[in-house]
């Protein structure tokens, strides 16, 4: 059994708990935040009797086999770099860092200790994004060479995370960033990128609208489009709606988990929507799913030995998506993924 250490108690570390709790192979077993408040009352409700207020002294203290990194990107460097001088395996949540100088440093740290860095990026692990994954891995509709992915909401995410409102930077750092990844996971890494975004909500510092126009090393082109200034009935929180020509069809996610595959002058009708777990609640319920699942990979990836899909050297070209999109915003220029 893999023994785990979770540094951070905050909104999104119940969803991580219950996750590690469904997940076999492995427990946590110590609990670390420097908010007194956040660490008792996470360690109370799963009873983690292991608590610490600072996270070099729980890896001190507790001989552990990884740590879930459950902090927000500011910290993110500091925390992965003492997990890896300790020799513990890490996967640390999105995201990975708030600049690519970062990022490649844990990259390199991990390799240095010889360790597993994976990043916690779940939105390519949800199970209508996989289906969709594994029906354009199958070939069913040929090679891709046309991908909208499309997130659009109303949805107030900043009652729950209300430093979502307070950074320069908003929704492609915390949301696009899921949508890029998946568009790397379906349709190859990336050579360019076109971004504009928008400040719509007058009471949030960064842009909560943006449209970015990805083209492929494959030569193809992808859309994505990103916005929590969206009203729409009905709501359609935390769904990302996927559109993707083939040469030989179609595939949509459709609003509702509803997979759509259009071949051969047929249509095939799937429900592909996420399993409703037992602490789980709606609308998050499919983001809660994706945790156990990526999870199960990073376990999975312990004892095998093998990378994984999301790992902190993959993330770097999910993350430089993100410092193109910026830049590409602020110059109104393209930019070349080659350059950054
Ligand atoms: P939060 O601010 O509510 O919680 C973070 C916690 O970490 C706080 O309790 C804080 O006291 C603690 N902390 C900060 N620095 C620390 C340190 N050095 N040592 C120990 N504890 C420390 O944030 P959150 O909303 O839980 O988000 C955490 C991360 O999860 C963010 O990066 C966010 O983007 C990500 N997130 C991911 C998803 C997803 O679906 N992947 C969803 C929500 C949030
Ligand atoms: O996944 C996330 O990082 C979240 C949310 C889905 C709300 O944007 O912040």
């Amino acid at each position: 059994m893999l023994k785990g250490g979770i540094i951070g108690a905050g909104f999104f570390a119940a969803n991580h708990l219950n996750g590690w709790n469904m997940v076999d192979g492995a427990e946590i077993v110590a609990l670390c935040d420097t908010n007194p408040d956040q660490l008792t009352r996470m360690g109370d409700q799963f009873g983690i009797g292991g608590r610490f207020d600072d996270a070099a002294r729980m890896l001190d203290s507790v001989e552990l086999d990884f740590v879930d990194i459950i902090t927000t990107a500011p910290s993110h460097r500091a925390l992965v770099e003492l997990a890896l001088s300790r020799q513990v395996h890490v996967i640390c949540q999105k995201p990975f860092a708030e600049n690519l100088d970062d990022a490649r440093a844990m990259v390199q740290a991990a390799e240095g200790a010889g360790k597993t860095l994976m990043v916690h990026e779940n939105f390519r692990w949800q199970a209508p994004v996989r289906a969709v994954i594994d029906t354009l891995r199958s070939d069913r509709i040929g090679s891709p060479f046309f991908c909208r992915a499309s997130f659009r909401s109303g949805y107030d995410v900043f009652s729950g995370q209300p430093y979502l409102a307070e950074g320069q930077r908003f929704i492609i750092e915390d949301l696009g960033i899921h949508v890029l990844d998946i568009v790397r996971a379906l349709m190859g890494d990336v050579t360019t990128v076109a971004a504009h975004t928008n400040r719509i909500n007058p009471n949030i510092k960064g842009e909560d609208v943006a449209t970015i126009l990805l083209t492929h090393d494959t030569g193809m082109a992808s859309v994505v489009d990103c916005s929590y200034a969206t009203q729409r009935v009905p709501e359609t929180f935390p769904e990302t709606l996927l559109e993707i020509d083939g040469d030989n069809g179609s595939l949509y996610l459709k609003a509702g988990y509803k997979l759509e595959i259009h071949a051969n002058g047929s249509v095939e009708r799937r429900d592909v929507s996420p399993e409703l777990l037992s602490w789980a609640e709606r609308p998050w319920h499919n983001i809660q799913e994706s945790v156990r699942t990526i999870q199960s990979h990073f376990v999975d990836c312990l004892n095998t030995g093998k990378s994984p899909e999301t790992s902190g050297a993959d993330n770097l070209r999910t993350l430089a998506l993100v410092e193109a999109a910026y830049r590409s915003a602020a110059q109104r220029e393209v930019i070349k993924t080659k350059d950054l």
